[in-house]
C-alpha cells in the first residue's frame, strides 16, 4: 500500500476552501492508501498566534478531521508538535536547501510583503523545509493539497532528488513524493475579492465561509458575495471571477456539473442562484457540524490523538535515524 501525507494549519477554523481543496480528497484516499493526516501546529506559529486560541483551534481541527469522515482505523491522525522528529528533520532539510530557493517561494513573498520582510519571523522563510520534513518522514508517495501548495511540493521533490544523490549509496534514502491537486476546486476564491484565494486568516470575515459558520451566516455570506452587473450565470473565470467561483463551489457541494448548473439557472437571477447554492452548502455542512459538536465533548478525541502520535513517532523516528546517519550526525 502506498503512503499519503497531508496537513492543515490550525491557524483558524478551516474554510470551505480547505474542505474542497484538501479534506474531500483526504476522505476519498483513505480507502486505498496508508494515510497520515496531520494538524500542523508548528507551521501555524510562523505567524503570531494567541496561545489559548491556538490550542483550541488545534483540538477543533482534530474534531473536524473526524467529523468530515476521517477514520482513525484507516488513517493516522496526529498533531505535528507531538512528533519531535519533524523539527529535527527540518533542520537537516534546511541545511541542504539553498537560501535562494526559499526566498523564491510565493507564499513567503505574499505573507512577508504584507507586514514587511524585516519584521516577519525567520520561521516564515524556513516554513517549506518543515513541510518537506513532514512529507519525507513518512516516505510519502502522494501528497493531496490545494493548488497554492504546488510550489512547495516541487521544492520537496528537488530536495529529495538532491539528498538521495548526495547521500545514498545504492538504495535511495527518501521516497520521491507526487503532488495530488484536485482537477476541480483546487483554488476556491474569496467571496469578496474573487481574484484572491479564500483564506481562513483573511481579516475580512465576509471573504470566507468557515466550516463552523451557522447556516444563517453561510446564507448571508453567500448572499453578499461579489459578482458582477451582467446578471448572467456563466462560467468565465477571466471576465466573471465571482460567479465562476460560486459555480465551482456549487458544483463541489452538489456533485452537479458546471454545465448542468449553467443550463439549469439560465435566465434565473443571482438571488435565486445564491439561495439554492446556500441550500447545497448547508446540506453538507450541517451534519458535519452536528458530528463535530458531539466529538468535541467526547473523550474519544484524546485517545485518537494519543494513538496517532504514537504510531507517527515510530515511523518518523525510523526515517530520521536514516537521515542523521546519512549526514553523519551523532555516534550511531
Ligand atoms: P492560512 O490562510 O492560515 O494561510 P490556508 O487555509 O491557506 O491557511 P492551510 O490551512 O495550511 O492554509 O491549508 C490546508 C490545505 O487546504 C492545503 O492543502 C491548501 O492547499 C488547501 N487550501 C487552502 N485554501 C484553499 C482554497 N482557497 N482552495 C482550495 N484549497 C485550499
Ligand atoms: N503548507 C501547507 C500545510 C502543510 C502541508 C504539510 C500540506 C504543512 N505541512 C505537508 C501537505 C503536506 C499550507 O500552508 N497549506
Amino acid at each position: 500500500m502506498e503512503t499519503i501525507f497531508s496537513g492543515i494549519q490550525p491557524s483558524g477554523t478551516p474554510t470551505i476552501g480547505n474542505y474542497i481543496g484538501a479534506m474531500k480528497q483526504f476522505i476519498a484516499l483513505q480507502e486505498e492508501y496508508n494515510c497520515y493526516y496531520c494538524i500542523v501546529d508548528e507551521h501555524a506559529i510562523t505567524v503570531p498566534q494567541d496561545r489559548l486560541k491556538l490550542r483550541k483551534q488545534t483540538k477543533s481541527l482534530a474534531a473536524l478531521y473526524l467529523a468530515v469522515g476521517l477514520n482513525p482505523e484507516k488513517s493516522t491522525i496526529f498533531i505535528q508538535s507531538e512528533v519531535p522528529a519533524h523539527t529535527q528533520a527540518a533542520w537537516i532539510v534546511q541545511c541542504n536547501i539553498p537560501l535562494g530557493e526559499l526566498e523564491r517561494m510565493t507564499q513567503f513573498k505574499d505573507k512577508s510583503s504584507k507586514s514587511g520582510r524585516t519584521s516577519v519571523s525567520a520561521g516564515l522563510l524556513t516554513y517549506p523545509p518543515l513541510m518537506v520534513a513532514d512529507i519525507i518522514l513518512y516516505q510519502s508517495n502522494l501528497v493531496p493539497v490545494g493548488e497554492d501548495q504546488k510550489q512547495h511540493l516541487e521544492l520537496t521533490r528537488d530536495f529529495v532528488d538532491r539528498f538521495n544523490n548526495k547521500y545514498s549509496n545504492g538504495e535511495p534514502i527518501l521516497t520521491l513524493p507526487e503532488v495530488k491537486i484536485p482537477k476541480f476546486g483546487g483554488r476556491i476564491m474569496s467571496l469578496q475579492e474573487p481574484t484572491k484565494k479564500m483564506s481562513k486568516s483573511d481579516t475580512n470575515q465576509k471573504g470566507f465561509i468557515s466550516m463552523l459558520d451557522e447556516p444563517t451566516v453561510i446564507r448571508k455570506k453567500l448572499k453578499s458575495a461579489v459578482t458582477d452587473s451582467s446578471g448572467v450565470i456563466e462560467y468565465d473565470v477571466e471576465n466573471k471571477p465571482g460567479i465562476s467561483n460560486l459555480l465551482t463551489i456549487f458544483s463541489s457541494f452538489s456533485g452537479e456539473s458546471i454545465e448542468n448548473l449553467v443550463a439549469r439557472y439560465a435566465g434565473a437571477g443571482y438571488g435565486t442562484f445564491k439561495d439554492e447554492l446556500a441550500d447545497a452548502v448547508i446540506a453538507v455542512m450541517e451534519p458535519i457540524q452536528e458530528r463535530y459538536n458531539d466529538l468535541l465533548t467526547s473523550d474519544e478525541l484524546t485517545t485518537i490523538l494519543d494513538n496517532g502520535a504514537l504510531a507517527a513517532n515510530t515511523v518518523a523516528n525510523k526515517t530520521l535515524r536514516k537521515m542523521k546517519n546519512a549526514v553523519g550526525l551523532g555516534r550511531k
